[in-house]
């Protein structure tokens, strides 16, 4: 076998690999959704969580955009050196050429990766630019991180405010919720509507983060922080805390449910009776739910 053929088959194998990995996540990505509306992570998924908003789907695409400029670029580097180790080692080409500068080849890689850094910029621009730039809002949702859990407020509609702390194993097992993502109580918002999220904490930096949506903003005592999402379809969403926040940080997670304009419409009437006035003691909750600490 020659070393071209050599060279040929290896790069051949390289790529089925890569393609395999790329289109593997693709499809491990199709299958996300599960049938009976709840958006979780699933055990061996590749690739990311199925956009619920067109921020997280741009998201994907530009995600996928880059690995796919990555890959071109690594096998393109990794093929000039197979190149060189082969065709100018000391066996194969005794006599070294004192060539130090080539003006052409020189121009050519300063303006070739300026170019491609050009490519990924415009797009990336413009998906800051749709994250930051936040649309007239339907309705406002202000989350509050705390140590550990969330508090909500509803401003739209008389201010009415909750906690949202973790299910512990058994009871999140028996409302059918993932290990450690289930909440007591949770958001509801109505699908196709855009919310305006309001984000800020009591006591350390926290992270309000949907994965589906396409959304992570820190949660920093003493300021506002704000983000959008507009949710394409109807189920039942999870996310976590994600700024590391203390010890219990990892058991702060986010439940989101979007429903129909009707059902929203009714559950906001509910929620105003029973959360009225109510301020559960939500320390003494999580501390007896917890493993004990040294
Ligand atoms: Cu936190």
């Amino acid at each position: 076998m020659s070393l071209n053929k050599i060279f040929n088959t290896v790069t051949a194998g390289l790529v089925t690999f890569l393609f395999t990995l790329l289109f593997g996540g693709a499809s491990a990505l199709a299958d996300t959704l599960h049938t009976d509306g709840i958006h979780s992570a699933k055990p061996d998924q590749l690739g990311f969580m199925e956009p619920a908003t067109q921020v997280m789907r741009d998201i994907v695409d530009f995600h996928d955009g880059l690995l796919i400029m990555c890959i071109v670029v690594c096998l393109f580097v990794l093929a000039l050196m197979a190149y060189i180790f082969i065709k100018f080692n000391a066996k194969a080409n005794p006599t070294a050429s004192t060539t130090t500068h080539h003006t052409g080849l020189e121009i050519v890689w300063t303006t070739v990766p300026i170019i491609i850094l050009l490519i990924i910029a415009i797009p990336s621009f413009k998906l800051l630019y749709l994250e930051d730039v936040i649309p007239e809002a339907d309705l406002t949702v202000k989350a509050i991180g705390n140590q550990w859990y969330w508090t909500y407020e509803y401003p739209d509609h008389d201010d009415f405010s909750f906690d949202s702390s973790m299910l512990s194993d058994e009871e999140a097992a028996a409302a059918g919720h993932p290990r450690l993502l289930g909440t007591d109580t949770h958001i509801v918002v109505p699908v196709n509507k855009t919310v305006r999220m309001i984000v800020t904490a009591n006591d350390v930096i926290h992270a309000w983060a949907m994965p589906a949506f396409g959304v992570k903003i820190d949660a920093v005592p003493g300021k506002l922080n704000e983000t959008w999402f507009n949710v394409e379809r109807e189920g039942l969403y999870y996310g976590q805390c994600s700024e590391l926040c203390g010890k219990d940080h990892g058991f702060m997670p986010i439940m989101v449910e979007v429903v129909s304009q009707e059902k929203y419409e009714a559950w906001i009437v509910k929620a105003r009776e029973e959360y009225a006035g109510i301020k559960k003691d939500n320390l003494t909750r999580v501390a007896a739910m917890l493993p004990a600490q040294q």
